[in-house]
């Protein structure tokens, strides 16, 4: 049995005592003792492979930080990296494919991957992190959406203009609705082998949906993670697994989103919580939506924010149910700790946890 169910909770929309809180990218280069395991591992990719380190990195911030929910240390490229296109990181340049997907020819030798072998050392780490977390909190599984996965494996890499994938979409909508294809009946294999590993709650980052024009973002992004949403096991272990779908950048889509069937939409910061709740809060329970950049103010300033957007949620209904805090994206590197812990303290403060 779960000690804490708090976030599984807050995600079906059924009452809590409190708002719980995780940070998106909350194991990463920001903690020293991250770091140190990162280098005892060798790399970003050797340490998503090591089921010991893994889970140890994924345990590191519930160690400093009451956490309501811990989240598989992994990275969303594994999908494309289990494809063949060879994923490595070039020293301070972030992620990078030895081979992307651009032609007729490319996309013709794409394969949904075996998400039991070539995938494997991820459902060894989730069921190794299960272990380890022993039911203090829910464990997240996730994946990125097809369209964000299809911008690294179009792009090679990150990208500033998605030139090519755009192009492509432009150009050859065919073309990318076949790599589309394969890469949705994938993210259904991976996170329905998450969810079997022991995964409580998954999460779909369409961390890059949000670059897209309005109708394209639903024929190239929406469409398919509707599928996925429909694909999924939605229930285990006795208990339903909420699905929640993250658009970054997809606030003027709310109502579209909800639409897929997922239990909860996470927001990024652009939007107000309050009035996406009046928008969509009968059917889908929101997680958001602190500005990442705003732990680099002093904790009063990052108290204040806090307590804004708690405030906000509330204006629009019951604050204790629905809720589940959040970064609007990911943490960056050059966070100070103490400042995570002041954010993950007020959020508890200011929405009545008991001490
Ligand atoms: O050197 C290092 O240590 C690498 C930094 C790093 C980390 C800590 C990368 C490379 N990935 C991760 C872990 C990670 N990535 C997690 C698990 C950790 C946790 O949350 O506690 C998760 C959920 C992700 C998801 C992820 N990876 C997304 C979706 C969320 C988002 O930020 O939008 C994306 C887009 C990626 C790609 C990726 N992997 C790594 C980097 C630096 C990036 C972003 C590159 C870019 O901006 O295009």
């Amino acid at each position: 049995m779960l000690k804490n169910d708090t976030f599984l909770r807050a995600l079906l929309r059924e009452p809590v005592d409190y708002t719980p809180v995780w940070m998106m990218r909350q194991a990463g280069r920001y903690l020293p003792e991250y770091c140190a395991t990162r280098k005892q591992a060798g790399s970003f990719l050797l340490l998503c492979k090591n089921t010991d380190l893994a889970t140890e990195v994924t345990l590191q911030p519930l160690e400093r930080f009451p956490l309501d929910a811990a989240i598989l240390f992994s990275d969303i490229l594994t999908v494309p990296d289990a494809m063949g296109l060879g994923l490595y990181f070039a020293e301070g340049e972030g992620p990078k494919f030895e081979r992307t997907v651009r032609t007729e020819e490319d996309v013709a030798k794409l394969f949904v991957p075996d998400v039991n072998t070539e995938l494997k050392y991820v459902m060894d780490a989730v069921s190794s992190i299960r272990k380890g977390l022993d039911n203090r909190v829910p464990l997240i599984g996730f994946s990125g959406s097809p369209y964000t996965l299809a911008c690294y494996m179009i792009e090679g890499g990150s990208s500033d203009d998605y030139r090519n994938i755009k192009t492509m979409m432009y150009a050859r909508p065919d073309l990318l609705h076949r790599i589309l294809e394969v890469n949705t009946l994938t993210v259904i294999d991976y996170l329905n082998a998450q969810i079997e590993a022991g995964a409580q709650a998954v999460q779909i980052f369409d961390s890059w949906g949000g670059s897209l024009p309005f109708g394209k973002y639903q024929e190239f992004s929406l469409q398919y993670m509707a599928r996925i949403v429909a694909g999924l096991k939605r229930e285990n272990e006795g208990r339903k697994v909420p699905v929640i779908v993250f658009t970054k950048g997809g606030g003027q889509w709310l109502e579209d989103i909800a639409a897929t069937g997922c239990d909860a939409i996470g927001l990024d910061w652009t939007t107000d919580i309050g009035q996406a709740r009046r928008r969509v809060g009968d059917k889908v329970a929101l997680q958001g939506n602190f500005d990442p950049v705003a732990l680099f103010a002093p904790p009063a300033a990052i108290e204040a924010e806090v307590k804004r957007i708690i405030a906000s949620y509330a204006s629009a209904g019951e604050a204790k149910t629905g809720h589940v805090f959040n970064l609007g994206h990911g943490i960056s590197q050059y966070t100070n700790p103490d400042h995570a812990a002041a954010l993950v303290a007020a959020v508890h403060r200011f929405s009545g946890k008991k001490a």
